[in-house]
């Protein structure tokens, strides 16, 4: 570890989970009652907005009502104490992180509260309904849409998060089923640049088999301990 410089971290569900947030696989695959094809890709949003404009207004109402815990705290702790390089990817769409603190942090699945204009490209920070059809602050058109990364789109930041995986010397991975490309394929970047890996999870994911270490665990509790190891060093 006494060589260890620059860190890359992939947060996913599993760490808002002790938050009250649902996570994506439910039971039965279920994401809040909804089939992820009907209200997180594009044909969707077409097929039906209003449908797809509430699930994310539901989610976006959740988030008021919950509050960051101790594993999105002890990531804060890390960015705020960590000397060398540091970058949190996240694939939530909560502001948890940023609430607890984090600043190196970057959203590749895009955010909760934000809105993007489907007619300029434009973003703008959105709290509270989002309806169909509401107009875009910068170009005026009735364009607005929920600013999240569905199935089949590019997801955000991608050159930034590759040069970073490049320069890691650990990756870690927490509350992520390893189900979702390109994120799921982070693991194998950073190991073949020789980063050591390590994974924090509820059960083993999809991808643990490409972790050097993996540690079985609530993130509440397996994530402070490890930010203490890693500060302590
Ligand atoms: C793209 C929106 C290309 C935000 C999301 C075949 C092979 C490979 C890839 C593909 C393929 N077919 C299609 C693809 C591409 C596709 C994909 O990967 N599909 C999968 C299903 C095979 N990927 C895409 O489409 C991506 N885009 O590839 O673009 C492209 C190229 C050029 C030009 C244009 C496009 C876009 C993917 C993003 C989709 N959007 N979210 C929102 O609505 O929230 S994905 C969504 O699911 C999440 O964002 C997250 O990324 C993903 C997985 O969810 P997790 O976060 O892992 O949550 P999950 O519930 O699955 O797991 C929770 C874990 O936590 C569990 O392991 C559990 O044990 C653990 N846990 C629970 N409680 C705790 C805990 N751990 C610790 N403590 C606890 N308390």
């Amino acid at each position: 570890m006494s060589e260890l410089r620059n860190i890359v971290v992939l947060t996913g569900a599993g760490i808002s989970a002790e938050s009250g947030l649902a996570t994506f696989r439910g039971p039965g695959g279920l994401w809040e009652g909804h089939r992820v094809e009907d209200v997180c890709t594009p044909e969707a949003l077409a097929r039906d907005p209003a449908l797809v404009h509430r699930f994310y207004d539901l989610r976006r109402e959740a988030l008021e009502r919950v509050e960051p815990n101790a594993a999105h705290e002890a990531l804060a702790r890390l960015d705020a104490e960590w000397p060398g390089e540091l970058l949190i990817v996240t694939q939530n769409v909560d502001d948890l992180h940023e609430r607890a603190g984090a600043k190196r942090l970057l959203h590749m699945h895009g955010e909760l509260n934000s809105a993007l204009c489907a007619a300029c490209g434009e973003r703008q920070a959105w709290r509270g309904s989002l309806p169909p059809g509401t107009d875009c602050d910068a170009c005026g058109r009735s364009a607005l849409r929920p600013d999240i990364v569905f199935f089949g789109e590019m997801p955000y930041e991608m050159e930034a998060i590759d040069r970073a995986l490049a320069r890691a010397d650990l990756f870690v991975s927490i509350g992520t089923s390893g189900a979702v490309y390109p994120a799921a394929g982070f693991v194998r970047t950073a190991r073949y640049h020789g980063a050591d890996t390590l994974e924090l999870n509820l059960e083993p994911s999809e991808g643990s088999v490409y972790f050097a270490e993996s540690r079985m665990g609530p993130a509440g509790v397996l994530v402070p301990t490890w930010v203490d190891e890693v500060l302590a060093d």
